[in-house]
């Protein structure tokens, strides 16, 4: 989508700290960090809310949470422990209308979120 800033950055038209990369998805770090390690995991398919997940696209959600893992090892946080989050619509707080999933890891997250 033209005006989707995550299709911008997946398209390298405005520019991101990429930290993986695969046919399926991109990983960079969030612009506005909320722990040591956050980083995005984004579908390359521009798919608006997890309400727009279906038959055909939902195995980007499962691939998705096996990136996370690599890159929680890679980035160290794997073994004390890390957190996946996915906001959905006004009221779970999405800001940014293309999927994604944050990683987030490098402290200790409290329960229950904000
Ligand atoms: P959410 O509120 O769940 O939709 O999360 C959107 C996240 O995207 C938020 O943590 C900030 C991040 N973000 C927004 N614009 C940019 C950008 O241009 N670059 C990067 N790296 N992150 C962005």
């Amino acid at each position: 989508m033209s005006d989707c800033i995550f299709c911008k950055i997946i398209n390298k038209e405005i520019s991101s700290n990429i930290v993986y990369e695969d046919d399926m998805v991109v990983a960079f770090r969030d612009i506005n960090p909320q722990a040591p390690v956050h980083i995005l995991i984004v579908p390359k398919e521009h798919i608006p809310t997890l309400l727009d997940l279906n038959d055909e696209n939902k195995q980007v959600v499962a691939h998705a949470y096996m990136v996370a893992k690599e890159l929680a090892k890679r980035e160290g946080i794997d073994q004390k422990g890390y957190r996946i989050v996915s906001n959905c619509g006004k009221d779970g707080g999405q800001t940014v209308y293309h999927i994604h999933f944050h990683l987030l890891g490098g402290r200790f997250m409290t329960w229950p979120p904000g």
